[in-house]
């Protein structure tokens, strides 16, 4: 099992299976392909006829190449993870809100890019206000729909946190507010062990992406 990602301090979609892997206890190499500092991804893309983004895996001779397909597919293979909640209610609200993460809050990704290792307080616009509103419904909604103390979405950690994984280090960096359900789960998120090494590793990395870097300035 070989998982392909990009820079720890920028790259969303690749943090999001890393994050789910290393959670599950699923074990797998990776490597770094800093896309915008070498063609490393393009030649991965050329080699298996596949669009030149990150995350990628490898498994059994396969290569699955998007964030929430790669999702399913460890779901699938590792059915013993519970990956998925195993609760049907829960199941299909987690399945919407990872699709709807997937395709949508495109304010939200692209006003505020992850930076795992910047701090920097902005005053959100409305496209992105909108977006950390719908936030906190959905946010509402799990709460509702979940028998549990514990503070992931589903009670137990699950795919539909992996996927939301970025937003936390967003509200983290540019200081965003969204409601006190949001910041539990934050909170819960932040502590995980695989987050702090996620940010730690992120901190070795010496390739800088000036767009990123300066948003906001
Ligand atoms: N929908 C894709 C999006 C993947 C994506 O856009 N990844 C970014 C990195 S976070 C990327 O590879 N960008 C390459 C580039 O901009 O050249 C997924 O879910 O995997």
């Amino acid at each position: 099992m070989h998982l392909y990602i990009a820079y720890k301090r920028y790259s969303s979609w690749s943090l999001r299976p890393w994050l789910l892997m290393k959670e599950a206890g699923i074990p797998f190499e990776e490597t770094v392909l800093p896309f915008a500092h070498d063609d490393s991804l393009q030649r991965l893309a050329t080699d298996h006829q596949i669009p030149a983004t990150v995350p990628v895996l490898e498994h059994e001779g396969r290569i699955i190449w998007d964030s929430l397909a790669i999702m399913e597919h460890l779901a699938e293979s590792y059915p013993d993870k519970e990956l998925w909640p195993d609760n049907p209610v829960l199941r299909t609200l987690a399945r919407c809100a990872s699709a709807e993460m997937h395709s949508g809050f495109v304010a939200l990704r692209s006003e505020h890019p992850m930076n795992c290792h910047r701090i920097h307080p902005m005053t959100p616009g409305r496209a992105v206000q909108a977006d950390l509103d719908r936030l906190a419904v959905l946010w509402q909604k799990f709460s509702s729909a979940k028998n549990s103390s514990e503070d992931f979405l589903c009670g137990s950690f699950s795919i539909v946190d992996a996927m939301f994984a970025p937003v936390a280090w967003r509200v983290h960096g540019y200081q965003l507010s969204i409601s006190p359900g949001f910041e539990r789960w934050s909170a819960a998120m932040m502590a995980l062990p695989a987050m702090k090494q996620w940010a730690d590793e992120g901190a070795q990395e010496s390739w800088r992406v000036d767009a990123t870097e300066s948003i906001g300035l």
